[in-house]
């Protein structure tokens, strides 16, 4: 018989090895739940990036940018919120990246000092930006495969200002991205338009980009929940720029930054090859884009842009001629008559530099006939 002293630290004993191992099964329990518990939009597997569809299929404008702007307002706080408290010791396989970018603070203020382009340089020299202007989320598989097409012409200081603010602006909002500069020639005339068509051709042959940024260079997005992604229908982006007071000048506008996929410029013919000079060419695609989508927008307060200060250009006086005839050239005029010869590829440490030639008497005859027969009276 055992005593009763005995009996009591015997029952203690037992009591304190179910105690430790109850907190043992516990503990461990915990720890292998903790990083899907951490990082919710994480799955667990290695997806084919490329193999993703991008959206699921046209929805009404409207209701994307109801929905988007539901979730960029409530939601973004919360992820802000947990990537903070996440265990920074785990080291998570790769996987798709958070749909909302965890690091989004709203509401941005560029640095507009005139920085060298060394320094530009230097400053994003940690960022592990390829050469070319090329950049992916390291840890993690980016949802966007994005190009920014970016027209370009003597516009020195605001390029290095442009490439100081977004790459980082860019990175928060984990896309895979580049930045591409297309540049005409110095003797021949300026044309935005045919610039973004040779953009996007270009930029296609060595990358399967799948959303297409057309950006003027001396716009600065200033609230990073502006998301440089495609919506199932073309947005327009630069809804308040500082210039215009913060207000959509008129309803139509397509101007400045747009977003448009793959889909989206094959279904428009991509932009008009004629607007030769500075005007119109954005209001002709917005009229060719209407004939197929909905124009989505985010709200002002989310669309916000600061225009960089430069001489106005001079306005090209035929650009009437062109918007008058509405989307009768659509089919004829764009990506299926593009030419051009590309004169050099240079990739540059912070952008990929494409310099152009094209012929404006040529791309005008292209259309030559099909312009007298539409501009005849019935
Ligand atoms: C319209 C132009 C657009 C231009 C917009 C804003 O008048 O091409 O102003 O220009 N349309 C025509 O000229 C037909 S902005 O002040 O932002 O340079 O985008």
């Amino acid at each position: 018989m055992l005593n009763r002293g005995l009996r009591q630290s015997l029952f203690v004993l037992v009591l304190a090895l179910h105690l430790i191992v109850l907190s043992t099964y516990t503990i461990l329990r915990y720890q292998r739940s903790t990083p899907t518990e951490t990082y919710p939009d994480h799955i667990l597997t290695e997806a084919d990036p490329f193999a993703k569809p991008l959206s699921p299929g046209p929805l009404p404008a409207s209701l994307i940018e109801k929905s988007e702007r539901l979730l960029l307002n409530q939601n973004y706080k919360r992820f802000n919120k947990q990537q903070k408290s996440a265990d920074k010791k785990y080291i998570l396989p790769r996987v798709p990246c958070p749909l909302l970018p965890p690091n989004l603070v709203g509401r941005v203020t560029a640095d507009l000092f005139s920085y060298e382009m060394h320094e530009v340089e230097e400053h994003l020299a940690n960022s592990s930006i390829q050469l070319g202007g090329h950049w992916s989320p390291p840890h993690c598989t980016a949802h966007y495969r994005v190009a920014i097409i970016i027209p370009y012409r003597n516009r020195d200081m605001q390029l290095r200002i442009f490439l100081n603010f977004m790459h980082p602006f860019l990175q928060k909002q984990q896309i895979d991205y580049q930045i591409y500069l297309v540049e005409p020639i110095e003797k021949i005339k300026f044309n935005r338009a045919l610039l973004f068509n040779i953009g996007f051709r270009e930029a296609l042959k060595e990358y399967p980009w799948q959303c297409f940024i057309f950006h003027d260079v001396d716009l600065i997005p200033e609230d990073d929940r502006n998301i440089y992604s495609c919506p199932p229908e073309p947005r327009h982006m630069s809804v308040s720029v500082n210039t215009f007071n913060y207000q959509l000048p008129y309803r139509g506008i397509f101007g400045g930054v747009s977003a448009m996929t793959i889909k989206q410029m094959e279904a428009v013919n991509g932009f008009s090859n004629q607007y030769f000079g500075w005007g119109g060419e954005d209001d002709d695609m917005s009229a060719r884009v209407i004939t197929k989508y909905r124009i989505s927008r985010y709200p002002a307060s989310i669309g916000r842009y600061r225009m960089l200060r430069h001489r106005p250009d001079t306005p090209n006086s035929n650009r009437f001629t062109f918007l008058h005839l509405g989307t009768g050239l659509m089919n004829h005029d764009g990506l299926s008559n593009l030419q051009y010869d590309v004169v050099s590829i240079d990739k540059k440490k912070l952008f990929t530099h494409i310099l152009v030639n094209y012929n404006e008497t040529l791309i005008k005859a292209s259309v030559a006939d099909l312009v007298k027969k539409k501009k005849k009276p019935h």
